[in-house]
């Protein structure tokens, strides 16, 4: 089958081997391997989550305008669009994804070789680049016309509509998971006051809204193996309209926790306020001049409503019965959702901290 589909790009070679690849809960990601006069090529083939994103030739035509912007900007700046840049492969017949006889639909992009992402924020040095490259991201297209672009998910990071569709599912409670998670929920109406903050701020036109990732894990970018520089953003799904508090705020929450967002023992998940400098301070001078006083001034307070909205999504997903996030056993969601809840507690008494710390850059 992957054969079959492969084919349908352009790309040259005979396809020698493939295998799954990466780590996003998503899409299905698979590397192909080709071979054409004894030179190996490597490329990225996806399959794209119906059920997440119901509309990919939106999606797929907000990627290519963007890369197709960006690379034009790398060539300018002198980077390599190649390799800084994502770039996606046509089909034989110049679209730019492949439906399949079942109704899937999958794209292909180039491998870009001799890098690695990172699920957990070891070295703070790299984790200072994967900062400042999501920063940069935001500058370099802070000129894009933010109203060209399809709005891929409405609503993906206002934490207040994430709220109300927590209280559907709980209503429903169409898998009777309720009574499994009763400290959970209460800790999401313990801390409901967050959820309308950025939401709030943006709606009174206080903090403007911007291009963004809206998806800034820090395994979506892809830092060289050798020398640890930041090499490239991916996974650009979800560029949309939003504000750099989103950005700054999932890169914290996935950079910043001391264990894995699976972590089963909670009791190793802290907030590494040495890692939150890290990652402010490379943020902040990849933004450069892009970054008004008000959205600085609410810095300090982005990854705790990122990753409370982030615990709410897995709580609300676990109590539908996994119906959006992959997962691979019953309590999965629910997992992910007490390591969210425990580093937005760590990350509550540290408000003070990351304040002074902002006020530094
Ligand atoms: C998903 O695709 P991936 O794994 O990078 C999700 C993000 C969540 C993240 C949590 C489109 O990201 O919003 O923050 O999982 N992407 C989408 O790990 O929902
Ligand atoms: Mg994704």
């Amino acid at each position: 089958m992957i054969k079959n589909i492969a084919s349908k790009f352009k790309v040259t070679g005979k396809l020698q081997a493939y295998d799954d690849f990466g780590n996003g809960h998503i899409n299905e990601t698979i590397a192909l391997t080709y071979v054409e006069n004894g030179v190996y090529k490597r490329y990225i083939l996806q399959k794209l989550n119906k059920v997440v994103f119901p509309n990919i030739d939106e999606l797929m035509e907000n990627i290519v305008k963007v890369t197709g912007y960006l690379q034009e900007k790398y060539i300018k700046i002198g980077k390599d669009p190649m390799r800084n840049c994502i770039k996606i492969i046509k089909t034989i017949d110049d679209g730019n994804f492949y439906t399949d006889d079942r109704g899937d639909m999958w794209r292909m992009m180039y491998m870009i070789e001799g890098t690695v992402a990172y699920d957990l924020a070891i070295d703070n040095d790299v984790f200072e680049k994967t900062g400042k490259i999501f920063g940069e991201f935001i500058s370099l297209l802070n000129e894009y016309p933010v109203d060209t672009l399809n709005e891929i998910i409405p609503d993906f990071h206002n934490t207040k509509s994430r709220f109300e569709a927590f209280r559907t599912a709980i209503k429903a409670n169409n898998v009777k998971r309720k009574k499994t998670c009763k400290a959970e929920i209460n800790f999401v109406y313990n801390n409901v006051g967050l959820c309308s903050i950025i939401v709030d701020a943006m709606d009174a036109g206080t903090i403007p809204v911007r291009v963004t990732h809206n998806d800034t894990k820090i395994n979506n970018v892809l830092m060289d193996a050798v020398t640890g520089d930041a090499v490239c953003v991916i996974d650009l799904d979800t560029i949309m309209p939003g504000s750099l508090l989103y950005d700054f705020g999932d890169g914290i929450r996935s950079g910043c926790n001391t264990a894995y967002e699976d972590e089963k023992d909670v009791s190793l998940v802290d907030f590494d306020i040495e890692k939150f400098e890290c990652f402010a301070k490379g943020f902040i001078s990849g933004l450069g001049d892009n970054i008004k006083k008000e959205e600085k001034d609410m810095l300090h307070m982005a990854g705790i409503i990122i990753t409370l909205e982030c615990g709410i999504r897995f709580l609300t997903d676990y109590i539908n019965g996994d119906i959006y996030f992959k997962t691979t056993y019953p309590e999965h969601n629910l997992v992910r959702c007490r390591t969210q809840f425990m580093l937005v507690d760590k990350m509550l008494s540290k408000i003070s901290e990351m304040k002074a710390i902002i006020a530094k850059y």
